[in-house]
């Protein structure tokens, strides 16, 4: 039974409700949202049914044959500014609900979470506005020749997969190509971060997109939303950010229909600073790397090489910066560091922080469970953490962990440096810090990822390639590369 609401009618306790054809829908079935910061229950988040995920493909399909369909380019991107602007006008609302599911520091949302959420909308409208199709003349035995050009139309319905560490920012970095490329989308937000999906409803109707456009389907991977999605056969393509085992079930989904697939997954980065590196560049920015959003962001280095000569300098630099990083409260203007997405995360960075110990690491600090007082106590607060002395082979250096702590080894060499960096199964991104600028581009185009910075780390132009080699994904999406998923190129071929 499907019940109507608005999403602004709630009582105590929140209810986050799904998002389908325009309208707030309730599910018979629900679960909770436990705050990160207390472990308290906040929310009933309705679970979408399969039906429901059939109402909401069948809502996008429609979408498509109707008014969405039928917009001129300039319409379309007129509505998705307003999409951008309808976030801005909301700001604090959209900062409140992803530190709420988050429980991360509001300056951080503010500073990056909500800004990136509106951008997302602003900058891939600009794109489809300005990007130009191909054009060939062909020469015929006739002498009157040909015309080829390139013509693109929208996929159809877009199924979008989304993880719980940067909820707005990596949705709508989805959904602003897809919607800006004339798609309609079906979001599954994650479990953990159901509320600045929702929110976007009302900014979407707000802003004049279609009904059925954007539909957002709250509940879980296996035998709930996630793979009613996947599984279905009127979604055309399909875009994940997540872990790599789970993009792997996606893409086994994606099969069944030969259907596209673009994947962003895991990583375990490595960072490479060099002696003559800015000392102080390179520990503001491994500070970041390492510890912002408490570790849970897929570009963060896990691994450190340090040239040796300044090794026991950073160490002690980096262990000095941690020291510092006092944990709170989002609205706090002295936190620095919120809590773990969850208990059940925790449990698992804190299996590896005993691994560490068991693997023979020196625990430069941290390595366990901070004291919260008050209602805070029973959030998921974990303490940053700094290891050395470990081998490549350690698994600690190995896997991805996704928490606030890194491994930071010693090198002699370049070449040295460079296969200890590339022997791991991921390939997200890396960081080298040098003032030797011929070096750093040797190197960067040498290492085995999808991303490389040079005396910066997370310095975003929205306009460049972004993705993962080897296991952390595949396809490319950004700039034009979104293009290539969220679109159908076809040649037109015209004999004159
Ligand atoms: P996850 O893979 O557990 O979940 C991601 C989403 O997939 C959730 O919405 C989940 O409900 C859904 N899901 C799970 N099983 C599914 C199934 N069988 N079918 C369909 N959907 C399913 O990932 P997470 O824990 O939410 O996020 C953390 C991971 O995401 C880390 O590995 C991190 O590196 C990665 N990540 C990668 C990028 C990138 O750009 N490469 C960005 C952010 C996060
Ligand atoms: O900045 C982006 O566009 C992006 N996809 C960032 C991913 C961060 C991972 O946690």
């Amino acid at each position: 039974m499907m019940v109507k609401y608005s999403q602004k009618s709630v009582d105590k306790m929140k209810d986050i409700k799904n998002f389908i054809n325009g309208e707030y829908v309730t599910s018979e079935k629900t679960f909770g949202k436990i705050s990160p910061l207390t472990g308290q229950k906040i929310a009933n988040i309705h679970e979408a049914s399969a039906a429901q995920v059939n109402a909401a493909v069948a809502a996008g399909r429609a979408a498509l044959r109707g008014v969405w369909g039928k917009l001129s380019l300039p319409e379309r991107v007129e509505r998705l500014y307003a999409v951008a602007d309808g976030i801005t006008q909301r700001f604090d609302e959209f900062v409140a609900a992803e530190c709420e599911d988050t429980g991360k520091p509001m300056s951080l949302a503010r500073h990056t979470d909500i800004p990136r959420g509106a951008a997302n909308f602003k900058i891939f409208a600009d794109m489809v506005k300005n990007v130009p199709t191909e054009f060939f003349e062909l020469a015929t035995p006739d002498g009157r020749g040909a015309i080829n050009y390139g013509h693109r139309a929208p996929v159809g319905v877009v199924g979008v997969i989304c993880p719980w560490n940067l909820p707005l920012l990596l949705m709508t970095w989805k959904i602003g190509p897809a919607l800006a490329c004339g798609n309609a989308v079906v979001v599954k937000p994650s479990e953990e971060t159901p509320q600045t999906a929702t929110l976007l409803g009302e900014v979407m109707n707000q802003a004049g997109i279609p009904k059925g456009v954007y539909n957002v389907l709250h509940g879980f991977g296996p035998n709930s939303a996630g793979e009613f999605i996947t599984q279905h056969p009127g979604i055309n393509a399909l875009t994940f950010t997540g872990e790599t085992r789970t993009g792997e079930v996606i893409m086994k989904a994606a099969a069944k229909g030969a259907r596209p697939v673009s994947l962003e997954m895991g990583g375990k980065n490595a960072a490479i600073i060099f002696a003559d590196a800015d000392f102080a560049a390179a520990i503001e920015g491994m500070t970041r790397s390492v510890f912002v959003n408490c570790g849970q962001v897929c570009l963060g280095t896990e691994r450190i090489y340090v040239e040796r000569p300044i090794f026991d300098q950073f160490v002690a630099a980096l262990r000095d910066v941690a020291a510092g990083l006092t944990p709170g409260r989002p609205e706090d203007a002295a936190t620095k560091l919120g809590p773990l997405i969850s208990q059940e995360h925790r449990a698992k960075v804190l299996s590896y922080y005993e691994l560490a110990k068991r693997e023979g690491a020196n625990v430069i600090i941290g390595g366990g469970i901070p004291k919260m007082s008050g209602d805070l106590a029973g959030g998921s607060w974990i303490e940053p953490t700094i290891w050395t002395g470990l081998s490549d082979q350690a698994r600690i250096v190995k896997e991805e962990i996704f928490g606030p702590c890194t491994h930071i080894a010693p090198f002699d060499s370049e070449e040295e440096v460079l296969a200890r960096a590339n022997d791991n199964d991921y390939g997200l991104c890396s960081s080298i810090w040098t003032r030797d600028l011929s070096r750093a581009h040797r190197m960067a185009q040498q290492m085995q990822v999808g991303l490389v910075w040079v005396n910066s780390w997370f310095l975003r132009d929205l306009r460049t390639p972004f993705g993962g080699a080897k296991q952390s994904g595949i396809g490319r999406e950004g700039g034009v590369h979104s293009l290539e998923f969220y679109t159908e190129l076809k040649n037109i071929c015209v004999k004159l």
